[in-house]
């Protein structure tokens, strides 16, 4: 089995890589990631020691570039995590979003179906559904809800997800889609909510909550939704959705103070900031398709999740201060004063 990990320098993507390689001995996997701001070679300096993983630089957009390596490489199998991923970002300049989230996925989806790949996984997000109201605990996302998107992010990536199926309708081309709740774990880049909230703690300097922190997501340990798209690579229906999440939700105040708690760091460092543009409710998925279909259920509770990452970062300030010489310092500045 080959397979095709695009954006595997990122958060999710690298995780991905390192439970495959762990788990299927005789897998072989190329990645292909752009290296963007977000994506980091120092986060697959293991893998790189495996014999049966590569690493490809170049853009999933590059037609040509996509043609030539999937010609070269004759992939089974293509997990699409590359994506420009950070909802603030995407404020700020929704255009990279498209060319990156939408038209990269049409030259993989266009590569996949011309030289015959077996399994096209296109990995989506719970925003892509929109937003839930906070007094209605008891609605859920499903995977038959309508696509109603707020940022530009959300936007592409829903964009992405129907040219996926699409292509399945049209060309038969075997697709799978999840979508997936907010991950935390080890290697996420630190302009996400929890390892921003990390790295900005250790630093002493002020923890910016939009509006009244009072906006809630569903968190998922990495290593979970790793877990889900290879039952669903293995034993997913084509042409079907699968929702990832494990009814975990959380206000962002609560997941700052728990944050603040394992760093015993003061609750004075909370500054409530300007509300972002559009800013979702709440997030909340509901797994049972998943569930009753693969047999996937989250298997890391909350509270070891988070001290496992936050051991993580403890462990890892190298790779930290490396990202902080970049091209983070002038966008946090920008972001955050
Ligand atoms: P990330 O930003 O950490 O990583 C994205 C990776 O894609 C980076 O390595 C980057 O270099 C690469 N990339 C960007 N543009 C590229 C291009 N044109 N060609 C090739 N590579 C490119 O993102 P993440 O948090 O790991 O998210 C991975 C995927 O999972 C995304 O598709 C995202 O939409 C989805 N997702 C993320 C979450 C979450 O909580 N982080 C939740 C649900 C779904
Ligand atoms: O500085 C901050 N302060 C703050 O209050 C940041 C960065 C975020 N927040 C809030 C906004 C959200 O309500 O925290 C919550 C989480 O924010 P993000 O980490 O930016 O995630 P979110 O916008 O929920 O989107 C994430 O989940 C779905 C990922 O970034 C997406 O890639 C994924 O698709």
């Amino acid at each position: 089995m080959k397979i095709l990990v695009t954006g595997g320098a990122g958060f999710i993507g690298c995780n991905f890589i390192y439970y495959m390689l762990d788990k299927y001995a005789d897998y072989e996997i190329v990645c292909l990631d752009a290296l963007t701001y977000a994506g980091n070679l120092k986060s697959l300096t293991e893998a790189l020691k495996n014999p049966n993983f590569k690493f490809v630089k170049g853009s999933i957009s590059d037609k040509a570039f996509v043609d030539a390596l999937f010609d070269r490489e004759s992939f089974d199998v293509v997990v699409n995590f590359a994506a420009e991923s950070h909802v603030d970002r995407s404020i700020e300049n929704p255009f990279i979003f498209l060319e990156t989230n939408v038209m990269g996925t049409a030259c993989l989806l266009e590569a996949s179906k011309k030289y015959g790949v077996k399994r096209y996984h296109q990995v989506s997000t719970d925003e892509v559904y929109g937003d839930l109201p906070l007094d209605r605990p008891d609605l859920f996302f499903t995977e038959d809800m309508k696509l109603i998107t707020s940022s530009p992010y959300s936007a592409s990536k829903a964009s992405a997800d129907l040219l996926t199926l699409a292509y399945h309708r049209t060309y038969g081309l075997p697709v799978t889609i999840s979508r997936c709740s907010n991950n935390y774990g080890p290697y996420q880049f630190p302009e996400k909510l929890i390892p921003l909230m990390i790295v900005r703690a250790l630093d002493d300097k002020n923890l910016p909550v939009y509006g009244k922190g009072i906006n809630v997501r569903d968190w998922l340990y990495v290593e979970d939704h790793c877990k889900a798209i290879d039952l669903i690579i293995h034993g997913g229906i084509p042409g079907e959705v699968y929702n990832v999440g494990g009814h975990n939700e959380k206000t962002n105040i609560e997941v700052v103070k728990t944050v603040l708690r394992y760093l015993s760091k003061p609750e004075s460092l909370i500054t409530y900031v300007k509300d972002r543009a559009g800013h979702d409710l709440r997030y909340a998925i509901d797994p049972s398709k998943i569930t009753a279909a693969l047999g996937w259920k989250p298997e890391t509770e909350f509270d070891s999740g988070m001290k496992k990452t936050i051991e993580w970062y403890l462990a890892n300030t190298e790779w930290i201060d490396e990202i902080k010489s970049g091209e983070y310092a002038e966008y946090s500045k920008r972001i955050y004063g």
